[in-house]
C-alpha cells in the first residue's frame, strides 16, 4: 500500500491528520503540501475530485482511492498500521 496525505500547515483538520502520522510504526505516509507544491494542488482537484485538504492517496495494487475527511483518515491509518 502506498499512501501520501494532501495537506497545508495552515489547516487544523491537516493538523489533526498529522499529529497521528509519527505514532504510525508499520506505515510510511509521504507529505504533499498542496500550497508550497502547487502540482500537488492540481492533482487532489483533477484525480480526487476536490480542492479540500486532508485527503489521503490510497494506492493498491495500482488502484487508486482518494479519502477525505480527517477523522476517516485517521481511523483508516490506525486500522492499517495494526501489526
Ligand atoms: N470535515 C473535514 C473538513 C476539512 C476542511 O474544512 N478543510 C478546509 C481547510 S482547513 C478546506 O480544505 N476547505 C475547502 C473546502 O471545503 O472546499 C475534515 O475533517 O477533514
Amino acid at each position: 500500500v502506498k499512501l501520501a496525505l494532501y495537506y497545508y500547515d495552515a489547516c487544523p483538520f491537516c493538523q489533526r491528520v498529522l499529529q497521528v502520522v509519527p505514532s504510525l510504526k508499520h506505515l510510511s505516509v509521504e507529505l504533499r503540501n498542496t500550497l508550497s507544491d502547487s502540482k500537488y494542488k492540481e492533482e487532489l482537484v483533477r484525480e480526487g475530485g476536490r480542492l479540500m485538504v486532508p485527503c489521503l492517496r490510497i494506492e493498491v495494487s495500482g488502484k487508486v482511492q482518494w479519502m477525505y475527511e480527517s477523522l476517516d483518515i485517521i481511523q483508516y491509518l490506525k486500522k492499517v498500521n495494526a501489526p
